[in-house]
C-alpha cells in the first residue's frame, strides 16, 4: 500500500533530498533525532524487511552502499549509525523500508 515515502518520491509531497538514482532515494528525516539523521528508501514499495523476497537482495544492497556514500557525502568519517525498524514491535511507523543514516553525535544504539 502507498505510504507518505511513495509521495515523496513521486514529488507529491516535499522533501530535502540529498541523493536520488534509479534505485533509491535520500532525504533528511522530517524528525531528526541526530544532527544528520537522512532516510534511504528503495523506490520499490516495499513495507519492510519482513516483506523481502529474494529478488530484492540487489535493492537492500544497494540502500545499505547509498548509506555509506551519503555518510561521507555528509562528512561522517568518524562514523555513524545506520538503523533499520521493523514491524509495529520495532517500531516501524513508516510503512515502507527505510534506512536510517545518524550522525553527528556520538550514540550507542545496541
Ligand atoms: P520509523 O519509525 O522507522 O518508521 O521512522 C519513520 C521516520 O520517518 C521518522 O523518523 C519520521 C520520518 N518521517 C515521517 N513522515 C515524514 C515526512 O513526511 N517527511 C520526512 N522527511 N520524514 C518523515
Amino acid at each position: 500500500m502507498p505510504s507518505i515515502f511513495s509521495k515523496i518520491i513521486d514529488r507529491e509531497i516535499p522533501a530535502d533530498i540529498v541523493f536520488e538514482d534509479d534505485v533509491c532515494l535520500a532525504f533528511r528525516d522530517i524528525n531528526p533525532k541526530a544532527p544528520v539523521h537522512v532516510l534511504v528508501i528503495p523506490k520499490k514499495e516495499i513495507e519492510s524487511l519482513a516483506h523481502l523476497s529474494d529478488e530484492d537482495e540487489s535493492i537492500v544492497g544497494h540502500c545499505v552502499l547509498a548509506v555509506a556514500k551519503i555518510a561521507a557525502q555528509e562528512g561522517l568519517a568518524d562514523g555513524y549509525n545506520m538503523v533499520v525498524n521493523c514491524g509495529q514491535a520495532g517500531g516501524q511507523e513508516v510503512p515502507h523500508l527505510h534506512f536510517h543514516l545518524l550522525g553527528g553525535a556520538k550514540q550507542t544504539l545496541v
